[in-house]
């Protein structure tokens, strides 16, 4: 027999061929993955790959006109090329019927992203047809400079990069490091989405396997509330680096087998050993790659997992002792339920139930409210505070009272109408009684708009933020009274239990005053038109809008009669 390639740093723990009894249940994981409308149509796929064939033509004429107005030579121009790669969802094949198409343009070394800004758009209107694009939204000075825009009814996000070659042809991929060279480290973090997906790819046995399990985790970390980078769980490029390291230990087995080890591997994992799918390389730039030997930040990651492309990062920064915990409980469940579901006393559905954070999971809670007098405020306001909600788990954290404190990975987004001081009081501070008729309540949705992205990623520069618009700093008032938008978070606590002596009082005014400057010391801050609170919240009075229809909230307790 050949030697069986070792996919990644270890060698394989088992390669046996699946059984009949794996295959069946890898068939109804495929079954319940679909009743959950999980896969979409061929019908919306297509239509998909239209659109990535548009804008491939539209990447060439922009480059082409580009070339043209920098004055190259009609053959150059001619020559000069243009390519879209694709990562994310999509790229990994793990897409759904809400999923975007995250979308990278790489153009030659004369094309720059001031002018993947200025030409971009009018070529793409020009070129699609008649009501094609419903929305379009620049945000050049986000993190990762992005155009959002919805096509033919699906979302794009749209980026830019620059290779320093004079011309990008159609074959060309993105895998030598060398083209990282002459590049910034905006540049370089553009170019890494694909980089990173287009690696993991290869680094798994079998694609389609691995799909399937990423599918079914991905779902399940949704359904139990763990799957938010922002807040410090893994995101979905962890999430699919996990699987693709329990793909490379099994690399015969079905998705059904690797979605049980998968459980059971992560479960067990010595962390803060960093799950690698490759060994660490080492390449042409003055950029930081992962390494707790020699940075000390790196040895604080509880859970490193480690981006394979060249620089390679942590792609878990955020994760915390409570979140650790949390996901290490969840791996243990989901572990525990597999073997159920394999001697056929549960199903797939079980395991993708949806989690109990507000019915069942904690007793006490923290609200944070994030409010705002103006729309647009409030979409950077909160985008702010929740990029911050971590530091605030990190002191819950430390004190001794506590034994976890759970970020909810969505906060609540609702629209009051207040009539007066005592009402602003009441929906500053998360009350729900103010709402204004004909609003729901909406959850955030870490994907929702680039404005959120981009504020959450200047912080640190002193950048211009979208505040509200001129005039309007005292937001809507008229005769009903003035409208306020609110973001609220919750963090469940889980407290240690009373030592003799301890009396039960958790006393978190300095952690939450500390975390209210943090957050207001935004330079994007405006005092007349922001406010942030935090207040505690017992399981009996959350507000109705955390429950799902078919969902009861926990009874007051009755009062002991002594
Ligand atoms: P969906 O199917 O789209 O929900 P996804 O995994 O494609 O799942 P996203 O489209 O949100 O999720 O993200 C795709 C990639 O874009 C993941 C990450 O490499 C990058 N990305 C997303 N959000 C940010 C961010 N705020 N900052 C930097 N990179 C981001
Ligand atoms: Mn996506
Ligand atoms: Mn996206």
């Amino acid at each position: 027999t050949p030697p069986v390639r070792q996919w990644g740093v270890t060698p394989p723990i088992s390669t046996v061929l699946p059984t009949k009894d794996e295959i069946s249940a890898n068939d109804d994981l495929i079954a319940e993955l679909k009743a959950q409308n999980n896969f979409e149509l061929p019908t919306e796929t297509e239509r998909r790959k239209q659109v990535l064939q548009l804008l491939q033509r539209v990447t060439v004429e922009f480059v082409q006109v580009v070339s043209r107005k920098k004055g190259l030579s009609p053959a150059a121009v001619e020559a000069s090329g243009g390519k879209i790669f694709t990562y994310g969802s999509y790229r990994l094949g793990v897409y759904g019927p809400g999923s975007d198409i995250d979308t990278l343009v790489v153009g030659p070394k004369h094309v720059l992203i001031d002018d993947f800004f200025a030409e971009f758009p009018p070529i793409l209107q020009r070129m699609a047809s008649e009501g094609a694009i419903e929305k379009m939204t620049p945000v050049p000075d986000a993190f990762v400079p992005i155009i959002k825009l919805e096509l033919c009814g699906i979302s794009i996000d749209l980026i830019f990069a620059r290779l320093v070659v004079p011309a990008i042809p159609m074959n060309l991929d993105l895998k030598n490091n060398d083209y990282l060279r002459g590049l910034d480290e905006r540049e370089v973090r553009s170019l890494n989405g694909t980089r990173v997906t287009d690696e993991i790819l290869e680094l798994v046995p079998q694609q389609k396997t691995f799909r399937l399990a990423l599918r079914a985790i991905k779902l399940w970390a949704q359904r139990r509330a763990i799957y938010s980078n922002i807040v410090g769980f893994p995101g979905g490029v962890a999430w699919a680096m996990l699987v693709a390291r329990v793909c490379q230990l099994y690399p015969q087995a079905t998705g059904s087998v690797i979605v049980g080890k998968f459980f059971r591997i992560m479960n067990k994992w010595n962390w803060p050993q960093p799950v690698l799918l490759k060994q660490i390389e080492d390449g042409p730039l003055q950029i930081k790659v992962w390494n707790p030997k020699i940075y000390h930040g790196d040895r604080f990651h509880l859970m490193p997992i480690i981006t394979p492309a060249y620089p390679s990062m942590c792609a878990t920064h955020n994760i915390s002792l409570s979140t650790k915990a949390v996901i290490l409980r969840e791996l243990q469940r989901g572990g525990d339920m597999v073997d159920k579901i394999f001697m056929k006393q549960l199903s797939w559905q079980d395991l993708f139930a949806r989690h109990t954070f507000f019915t069942h999971d904690y007793k006490y809670y923290l609200s944070i409210t994030a409010s705002s007098k103006t729309k647009e405020a409030e979409s950077v306001w909160s985008g702010l505070v929740e990029s911050k909600l971590r530091h605030l788990v990190g002191a819950l954290d430390r004190k001794a009272i506590v034994a976890v404190a759970h970020p909810f990975p969505k906060g609540f987004e609702r629209i009051h109408l207040i009539k007066n001081e005592q009402e602003m009081e009441a929906v500053k501070n998360g009350s729900t009684q103010h709402q204004a008729k004909g609003t729901k309540t909406a959850m955030t949705d870490e994907t929702k708009d680039a404005a959120h992205q981009a504020a959450v990623q200047n912080t640190l520069e002193n950048a211009e933020v979208p505040g509200p618009a001129e005039g309007k700093v005292e937001g809507t008032v008229d005769n009903d009274g003035q409208t306020v938008y609110t973001t609220t978070y919750y963090i469940g606590l889980e407290l240690k239990p009373l030592e003799p002596g301890q009396s039960r009082s958790l006393d978190i005014s300095t952690d939450s005053q500390i975390f209210k400057s943090t957050c207001t010391s935004w330079p994007g801050y405006l005092e007349e038109v922001m406010e942030l609170a935090v207040t505690h919240v017992r399981n009996f009075d959350l507000p109705d809008d955390v429950f799902q229809p078919g969902e009861t909230r926990a009874s007051r307790p009755k009062k002991k009669v002594t």
